[in-house]
């Protein structure tokens, strides 16, 4: 297989995943690097931006470097001869510290459907809960151990990337969380480590943001709005907001929730989700971004009520 090639040909390995890393990201990126070290290799995990509050609890999270520190060390152009990129469609997801790994060869590991197939080496599986799931399968199939740290890694990365289990989730999914809690992953720790964490003023935020709620006339669609000031009032940040839109996944009947956030820019980002088979996905691609059918966002180049109507008309069309 070719990966397991890729990763037995290289000494040392670069890797990295997208921007706003999330559990997927993170776990995806620890149980590499104690994979590879167990085997004997170099690696370095680098991410432009540092791990977010809730994955630090993870063991290994404290190896991540900030691209910032990683360019600190002399030559690090030359401490690797490949890179990984873990849960990025396109290499340029993996912003400034893709762009760093652009000139060795790149196993590009995803499941993403619109992944562009960047990588020397793809192995992208669309089908699959999280990214978390092949990299355990590659693990296996390289005949790695899964250790303790391995397996919360990659218990996170699945826990997150169903939203504790709520969707993506099919039998091979739990047949493989099993094995990462046979192999030492904690559940209880784990949830309570990414779940339990919430700052006070994470749900201040969280009061002003559903006070903005609202839904089509057919009730279809349910949104809310971030802008700026709400931040500023609470002494949050973009990365605090970003399980909210999980609170509007529960509304009934529903098929399609987003949530708009206003950017320091002017410019409007937007998470989608959905139910069955009405693709956001397509909805994300009409204003150049992505994701899987029942979770995608996108940037749009205009402030919050504009992307609000623009959005709003993109959706109908799906429905
Ligand atoms: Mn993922």
């Amino acid at each position: 297989m070719d990966e397991l090639k890729f990763l037995s040909n290289y000494r040392s390995f670069f890797i990295t995943s997208h921007l706003s890393p999330d559990g997927d990201a993170i776990g995806s990126e620890i149980a590499l690097y104690f994979f590879l070290k167990a085997k004997g290799k170099q690696a370095v995990i680098v991410n432009d931006e540092p791990v977010p509050a809730g994955y630090r609890f993870l063991e290994g999270s404290e190896i991540i470097q900030p691209l910032a520190d990683f360019k600190r060390r002399p030559r690090f152009r030359d401490s690797f001869e490949a890179a990984v990129f873990l849960e990025c469609s396109s290499k340029y997801r993996a912003g400034q510290s893709g762009k760093i790994a652009e000139d060795v060869p790149i196993l590009n590991i995803d499941h993403h459907i619109d992944n562009s197939l960047y990588g020397n080496v793809n192995l992208v599986s669309p089908g699959v809960s999280a990214c978390g799931e092949i990299v355990h399968d590659v693990i296996i199939q390289s005949g790695g151990k899964i250790t303790p740290e391995i397996a919360s890694a990659l218990y996170t990365a699945i826990l997150t990337d169903t939203s504790a289990f709520r969707f993506n989730t099919n039998a091979q999914t739990l047949r493989i969380t099993a094995d990462l809690i046979d192999s030492g992953a904690e559940p209880n720790k784990i949830v309570e480590g990414v779940y339990e964490q919430v700052l006070f003023a994470t749900l201040l935020l969280l009061g002003k943001v559903l006070s903005t709620i609202k839904q089509t006339p057919d009730g279809y669609v349910v949104y809310c709005k971030i802008n700026r000031q709400m931040y500023q009032e609470t002494g949050t940040s973009e990365c605090d907001s970003e399980s909210f839109i999980d609170y509007l996944r529960v509304v009934e009947n529903n098929r399609v929730t987003f949530l708009l956030k206003e950017l320091p820019d002017g410019k409007t980002r937007v998470n989608l989700r959905s139910k069955n088979a009405y693709d956001v996905q397509k909805v994300a691609a009409e204003f150049g971004g992505g994701g899987h059918r029942n979770a995608a966002g996108c940037t749009i180049n205009t402030g919050l009520e504009e992307s609000e109507r623009l959005i709003l008309a993109e959706i109908k069309k799906i429905l």
